[in-house]
């Protein structure tokens, strides 16, 4: 058992030192400094953050502690969950000047921890920026991570994460000043010369770099380690358009937008795809098994109207079977999976459903449901799950 564990230590250890060796010294990495833009000329090809979009080498002794057994042993024994969040993403993680975390990201947390514990207050936070995130992940540093992140191939395939259902269909776009002349029509093409920022470890340098090239046109690509840091130089004017998942600059636009400017988000669909959800380590399926079903458990009881202020009544009175079994009535699914047979029903109880956290956290800085990709199945949106039986 114990030279598993070494051999397993070993395995993992050699698989960062391969990646950083295949990363190479990339000067847009984690390691850049906050103050510091890391600038590109984006036509020549732009920033490749493969190191820090994937994580990084982590110690012996964390990668050893979450060897083993599951995840879901360790919470249970541990009592709180650990979940890696961003702490500034506007609308989905912000941490509150008391200490608290709200938003949609910090819901999730809250609710895996009501299902897994019992008790949704039973979440430690982390706060990650983009690129410490995955390293957290890899080294066990957080049980989970819930942080405005884009579920892609290489992030899947490459090294020790893998993605739960989406929680949020985002895609990139940019925002501007209108007084330098752009509109909720600009595209591209009205980038030539522009300086455009954002943050470093992110799918979203990655994608305005390609646009920029295969479109042919000039810009700067300026990247922070924090977007409060590109937030406060597209403020002071050293960045004339910044860009990140759509979501992100519509929260930004709600909070910072100063009085007497307009700011422009543009183009009108979005640059890319940017599937947000839980991303969890590789190959722990009955962890894997948690996360996703208390993602499910929540989109079913919006989709049957399953909230926390009915969940009593729904709970001795089901609308039907699926809602009885979600809720604890025949609890061996859930026992099933080491949770206790009422886990789901703690978890809308306390936290509520999938739509209850979206219009309670995005709602107010305008990201409506009805209508977005982000809308119920049955009404044309993409928020669906398996069926619960
Ligand atoms: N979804 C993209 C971008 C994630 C990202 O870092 N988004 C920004 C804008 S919403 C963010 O979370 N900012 C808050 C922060 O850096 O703390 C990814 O996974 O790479």
């Amino acid at each position: 058992m114990r030279k598993s564990i070494v051999i397993r230590v070993l395995a993992v250890l050699l698989g960062f030192a391969l990646l950083a060796t295949a990363c190479g010294d990339d000067d847009s990495t984690g390691e850049s400094t906050s103050e510091t833009p890391t600038t590109s000329e984006a036509d020549t090809g732009g920033s490749d953050t493969g190191g820090s979009d994937q994580g990084s080498t982590g110690s012996e002794d964390q990668v050893e502690a979450t060897q083993g057994g599951s995840l879901l042993d360790t919470v249970i024994e541990r009592g709180t969950l650990n979940c890696g969040v961003s702490g500034s993403a506007v609308a989905f993680s912000e941490t509150q000047p008391d200490g608290s975390v709200t938003g949609l990201d910090a819901d999730f947390c809250r609710y895996v921890a009501a299902a897994v514990l019992g008790d949704a207050s039973a979440v430690n936070f982390v706060a990650l920026t983009a690129a410490e995130r995955f390293t957290a992940v890899q080294t066990g540093e957080v049980d989970v991570l819930m942080r405005n992140t884009t579920w892609t191939q290489s992030r899947d395939t490459d090294v020790g994460m893998d993605f739960g259902p989406t929680t949020y269909y985002d895609g990139q776009q940019l925002m501007a000043r209108a007084s330098d002349g752009f509109s909720a029509s600009s595209d591209i093409p009205d980038l030539e010369g522009a300086t455009v920022c954002t943050n470093a470890g992110t799918t979203t340098e990655k994608n305005i770099a390609e646009a920029a090239a295969a479109a042919g046109v000039n810009i700067t690509l300026n990247t922070f380690e924090d977007y409060d840091i590109v937030m406060d130089n597209f403020l002071n004017g050293s960045c004339d358009v910044v860009t990140t998942d759509g979501s992100g600059l519509v929260g930004r636009k709600a909070k910072q937008q100063p009085e007497g400017e307009e700011w422009v988000i543009f183009p009108a669909t979005p640059i890319s795809k940017e599937p947000l959800g839980p991303t969890y380590r590789q190959n722990d399926s009955k962890w894997a098994d948690v996360i996703n079903w208390s993602v499910y458990s929540s989109i079913i009881f919006d989709e049957k109207g399953v909230t926390s202020a009915n969940a009593d009544d729904q709970k001795a009175n089901p609308v039907d079977a699926e809602v009885g079994r979600l809720l604890g009535g025949e609890g061996e699914l859930q026992t099933a999976m080491g949770l206790p047979a009422d886990a789901f029903y703690q978890a809308v109880k306390q936290v509520g459903n999938y739509d209850e956290i979206y219009t309670r956290n995005l709602g107010p800085v305008g990201l409506v449901r009805a209508g977005s990709a982000n809308a119920r199945w049955t009404e044309g949106g993409l928020i669906y799950a398996p069926p619960a039986r």
